[in-house]
């Protein structure tokens, strides 16, 4: 048997590939998302290696209990994938109070809980590796995304810090950041949008809503090639802790690692 995978968020999108691309490359898969069943259609019925288990991840037992039935089953988590997610498309001032809450509980609060229920276990062996999959929004925000990047920026913080906690106990961290992918990300089945009308942002709004309309289903990056260096970089013993994938977040994270350097520059300047 090889390593034994974690994925969630694997009925669609880049966590069906990453699950797809580990059981070819003869890995054991434990594909979550809300529905098994759904997880079982997009793989069209049973696989040898593959268990599909219901997980809502803001369902902190729930990821407990996930986590303990794979272990007692399989022996161990070696690989998790903490993939699970959705976006809230917008402008800030557009957005509930309970919208904003729930980008988080999402995409920040379910995230932690998965870590926090399979930790344990790694710490255990002394040994695993947790991807997460962040964005190039946790490197760089924009109009619109701001409700997003602030869920995926926290994520960055959490995990970079956390990271370094891990690492003396033999447990790895790799932190995807994807430029746009072509899923269901920005599809109405995924994405929501801001539900208030404020006139002073109606026709930026329609300009941003125009966009996301465009590059729905036109994203420039394919989530197989990302899946497929996630499962490449999770056998090296020395992969890289970071993977910012995809001309387009390459360019993001580029520019904006040059303007927080010429801040920091001006800033030392004035002294
Ligand atoms: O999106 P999509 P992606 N509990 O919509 C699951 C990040 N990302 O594959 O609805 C458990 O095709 C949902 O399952 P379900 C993005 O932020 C993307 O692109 O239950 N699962 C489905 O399997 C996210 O972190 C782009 O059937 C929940 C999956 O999440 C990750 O990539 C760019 C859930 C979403 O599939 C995968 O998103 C980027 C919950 N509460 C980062 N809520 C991009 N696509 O452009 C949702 O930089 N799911």
């Amino acid at each position: 048997m090889g390593k034994v995978w974690l994925v969630t968020g694997a009925s669609r999108g880049l966590g069906s590939e990453i699950a797809r691309a580990a059981l070819d490359a003869g890995e054991t898969v434990v594909a979550t998302a809300r529905s098994a069943d759904a997880v079982h259609d997009a793989f069209g019925g049973e696989h040898d290696r593959l268990h599909a288990i219901a997980l809502d991840i803001t369902d902190a037992e729930a990821a407990n209990a996930v986590a303990a039935e794979t272990v007692e089953r399989f022996g161990s988590i070696d690989v998790l994938v903490n993939n699970a997610g959705y976006a809230e498309l917008g402008f800030f001032e557009t957005f509930t109070d309970a919208a904003v809450r729930r980008q988080f509980e999402v995409n920040l609060f379910g995230t932690m809980n998965v870590a926090r229920a399979v930790a344990p276990h790694m710490r255990a062996r002394r040994s695993g590796l947790i991807v997460t999959i962040s964005s190039v929004s946790g490197l760089v925000s924009n109009a619109g995304g701001a409700v997003y990047s602030a869920s995926k920026f926290a994520i960055e913080g959490w995990m970079e810090g956390f990271a370094q906690e891990l690492a003396p106990l033999g447990i790895r961290s790799l932190l995807v950041e994807p430029g746009m992918l072509r899923t269901d990300f920005m599809d109405g089945r995924s994405a929501s949008f801001g539900s208030i009308d404020i006139p002073d942002y109606a026709e930026a709004v329609a300009q941003y809503r125009a966009f996301v309309d465009e590059a729905n289903g036109n994203q420039p990056n394919d989530p197989k090639l990302l899946a497929a260096r996630i499962v490449a970089l999770a056998s090296q013993d020395e992969a890289p802790s970071r993977l910012v994938f995809g001309d387009d977040a390459r360019q993001w994270a580029g520019a904006k690692v040059d303007q927080l350097r010429q801040d920091i520059v001006r800033a030392a300047d004035r002294g």
